[in-house]
């Protein structure tokens, strides 16, 4: 049910939010002390708290996002070849980042703001302030990868990369843990090809991902494929009240935005 938008008591940036689980609006508000009657309208099942999940197409929001926290419009055909790309022998590049793990508070619907830890690289959506997703890291398969990556953040983060990489360079153990302050720089040849992720792989493993540390990572082809509009489509879930479940899903991190801003294709 789109619903109607309701009259805003509370100001700009925290306008009414209606969803099909009352829990979310709670939780995701609580912080800010705000109340939750003020928040709240439509059916009695949105009063009484969750409904089952078949019940999400009544889900909706009111309003837009306008911290500008996110960006994803930019995100969806945004790729990252490098912050300093140089030719190596034999056609192939030598592909550079620079990548900082950031704390910020992210705006995933209207009003609705969650504490996320990001993957932030100065020359991709959200910039040095981070983004979630994290940037879409894309090459062609042998290029090499160095990315020089900063820990900005209050925990100890990596960066996992699906795909072949030495035992060293994988993210994945302990010992590779980047403290807050520390930098590691890692460094491979992009194979194999295909649609691959990234993520950190710190512990408590899901809470490391569920704040917002992983991105696509997309080695194209040696011959390339016919030309395309691309478009990078992660779905994303919010534990907004951290009971465990997810009160916010949505396409690269915010809810019903393609509703409002429709995906234009060519028919055919
Ligand atoms: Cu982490």
């Amino acid at each position: 049910m789109p619903g109607k938008p309701g009259k805003n008591k509370i100001g700009v940036s925290r306008r009414s939010f209606l969803v099909g689980a009352g829990a979310t609006i709670a939780g995701a508000v609580a912080g800010r002390s705000l109340s939750l009657a003020d928040h709240l309208q439509g059916s009695a099942s949105q009063q009484q708290g969750y409904t089952d999940h078949a019940g999400a197409h009544d889900m909706a929001v009111v309003g837009e996002c306008t911290s500008g926290t996110l960006d994803p419009d930019r995100f969806l055909t945004h790729f990252h070849y490098g912050d300093k790309q140089t030719p190596l022998a034999d056609g192939k590049m030598l592909r550079e980042y620079e990548f900082h793990a950031v704390d910020k508070e992210i705006e995933i619907a209207p009003g609705v703001f969650f504490p996320a830890w990001t993957y932030a690289s100065p020359n991709a959506p959200g910039g040095r302030s981070g983004h979630v997703p994290g940037p879409t890291i894309r090459a062609r398969a042998g290029d090499r990868i160095r990315i020089n990556f900063v820990n900005e953040g209050s925990h100890p983060h990596t960066i996992h990369f699906h795909g072949f990489h030495s035992a060293e360079m994988d993210g994945a153990m302990p010992s590779h843990y980047v403290n807050p302050g520390d930098t590691f720089l890692y460094e491979f040849d992009a194979e194999p090809f295909g649609l691959h992720l990234y993520h950190c792989h710190s512990v408590p493993l899901k809470r490391h991902i569920h704040k917002g540390l992983y991105g696509a990572f997309i080695i194209d082809p040696p011959e390339p494929r016919p030309a395309a509009r691309e478009l990078v489509m992660v779905m994303n879930g919010f534990d907004t009240n951290f009971d465990g479940d997810n009160e916010i899903y949505a396409v690269n991190s915010v809810a019903h935005h393609h509703m409002r801003h429709p995906i234009k294709v060519k028919r055919g």
